[in-house]
Parts: C-alpha cells; structure tokens; sequence
C-alpha cells in the first residue's frame, strides 16, 4: 500500500521551485518562506512577513 500512495504522488516533473529538493506536488511550502501553502497568501513568491500594504492580496517578494 505504501508503494502504491508514494506513485499516486509521484512527481513526474520534479519541479521544485524553491530548491529545497522536495517536488512541488509533495512540498507544503512551496516558495520556501516558511508559510505554508494553504496560509500562504502568495504561495509561489517568497513573502514570510504576509504584509499586503494594498490589500489585493498579492504581496510581492
Ligand atoms: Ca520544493
Ligand atoms: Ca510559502
Ligand atoms: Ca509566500
């Protein structure tokens, strides 16, 4: 069962966008800044402070 999970997830790709050698399908924090994806407000720009001086939700790096 464990072999069958690890295939579902695989990462075909291998992109890993923030280099910290975990694929972006399996990796909870994708740009690396400490703040998971799901509490991420910008989840592939690397923004550990969250700010969004213009409140459209989209904090630049
Ligand atoms: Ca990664
Ligand atoms: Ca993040
Ligand atoms: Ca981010």
């Amino acid at each position: 069962m464990h072999v069958i999970t690890f295939l579902t997830y695989r990462d075909t790709d291998q992109l890993d966008t923030d280099g910290d050698d975990v694929g972006d399908v399996c990796d909870d924090d994708l740009d690396g800044d400490g703040v998971q994806n799901d509490l991420d407000n910008c989840p592939m720009q690397p923004n550990a402070s969250q700010v969004d001086l213009e409140g459209e939700r989209y904090t630049p790096g």
